[in-house]
């Protein structure tokens, strides 16, 4: 199978210019190729995974992936899929950004060999453009109809788009000129919203040199009950475990949906065909067993964040789901009881009642008494007994935590 039927199997191309065209140029030999990332945040999140992945499917099938990190386009703004726009960011925060993106994607290409991957930061040529050469070498092979109808513009006609976001589309144009001139890139992909982009910059090297590109896209990553793919109660999953730790990451995967988690697979691993066709199967059959969302949760973490952080990840999703929290080293409690509700305990002791209403646990006191006498609270993963119970600050996990659990899975974390 080529990798153009692999993408294909897969489900990752959306749109390609030519696709007889493409699948030729690649059985001709390596094939360089760039996706561009605009440092818009100072961290990738899952959704730049997509490419980032792909570059690295391109690059294990024998051709050189180029990642742009846009220090120069992420100082004016992609305007697309934005329905408004955006506030430009300080000259230093981007490129500050704009390393760590860079470091961020080194992980995941290969830079030695002979299809090395390479990282440019296309401010190294838009930084010192004038605007009288963009205006006179770039700007005339851009009708402005043709700018008008591009999606990104169109849609913003009524709501309004600033002269900066409009040009966006000129610079990203002119750095797949540039890579074409100086790194003989033929091919550029990206997310579906890159389509008029992609293409802008095919029809430019067109254009401007007379040259044949190809432009690729992938479909825009969706979720089963129509709620945006990416994002959590508490915000964006990020690629910086200091912003998404590894046991997030890793719950945010086996939380994926069954009538997604195999478009997941396939998208976000590089599992063969017959291990997906069979995890495919088992989603069907015994969807209780969850093995597509575990296999895929394991995968993706160990891509992102090693084997050792998915380890950690796997044992505290198992202490949680049954209630052995005692077993987890102090870490690994600060990890995995993130995003839970926390209290600080005030004073070396308190009475357990007390505190079940002072941190949130139970409603009243009455409540706390009613859910104790039923055995609904569990204390670092033992049953209470009565209300009397009186925790104690030096008996705490490691001598300071105590978990407190309400039914299967309500956990609190006093401090
Ligand atoms: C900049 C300069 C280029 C080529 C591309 C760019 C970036 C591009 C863009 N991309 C998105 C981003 O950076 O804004 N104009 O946030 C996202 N990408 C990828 C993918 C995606 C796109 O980084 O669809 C999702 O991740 O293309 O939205 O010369």
């Amino acid at each position: 199978m080529t990798l153009l039927e692999d993408l294909e199997f897969r489900g990752l191309v959306y749109q390609v210019t030519d696709r007889e065209g493409l699948a030729q140029r690649l059985q001709e030999g390596p094939l360089t190729l760039y996706n561009g990332f605009d440092p818009t945040a100072d961290s990738l999140h899952v959704g730049s995974l997509l490419p980032i992945l792909v570059l690295r499917r391109f690059q294990l099938a024998g051709h050189r992936p180029i990642a742009v990190v846009g220090g120069g386009t992420g100082l004016i703004g992609d305007p697309s899929g934005k329905a408004n726009e955006r506030s430009l960011n300080a000259d230093d925060v981007v490129a500050a950004w704009t390393g760590k993106l860079k470091a961020q994607l080194e992980p995941f290409l290969d830079f030695g060999g002979a299809h090395a991957a390479r990282i440019i930061n296309n401010y190294d040529w838009l930084g010192p453009l004038k605007a009288i050469e963009l205006l006179r070498e770039v700007g005339k092979h851009f009708p402005v109809p043709y700018m008008l109808a591009k999606d990104s513009v169109a849609s913003r006609l009524e709501t309004g788009i600033s002269f900066t976001e409009f040009s966006y589309m000129i610079l990203q144009a002119y750095d797949f000129l540039k890579l074409n001139e100086i790194a003989d890139c033929q091919l550029q992909i990206g997310g579906s919203d890159q389509w008029g982009n992609i293409t802008a910059g095919s029809d430019l090297i067109r254009r401007a040199s007379g040259r044949k590109s190809y432009g690729l896209t992938f479909p825009l990553v969706t979720k089963a009950d129509g709620t945006k793919f990416g994002k959590t109660e508490s915000g964006a999953v990020w690629l910086d475990p200091a912003k998404t730790t590894p046991y997030q990451f890793y719950q945010f995967w086996i939380n994926a949906d069954d009538q997604s988690v195999v478009t997941y697979l396939k998208y976000f691993t590089f599992l063969g065909h017959e291990e997906l066709l069979a995890l495919e199967q088992t989603t069907r059959t015994q969807p209780e067993k969850r093995e597509a969302q575990r296999r895929l949760a394991e995968e993706v973490t160990t891509l992102v964040h090693g084997e050792a952080a998915t380890r950690r990840a796997q044992k505290i999703s198992r202490a949680l789901f049954y209630g052995e929290v005692a077993a987890l080293a102090a870490d690994e409690i600060e990890e995995g009881f993130g995003d839970v509700p926390s209290h600080v305990l005030e004073g070396e002791e308190a009475l357990l009642v007390d505190l079940l209403v002072a941190a949130g646990v139970c409603s009243s006191k009455r409540q706390a008494r009613e859910d104790l006498g039923k055995g609904a609270i569990y204390l670092n993963g033992e049953r209470c007994a009565g209300p009397e119970v009186v925790l104690r600050r030096a008996e705490g996990l490691h001598g300071r935590y105590h978990i407190l659990r309400r039914g299967k899975n309500k956990y609190f974390l006093i401090r």
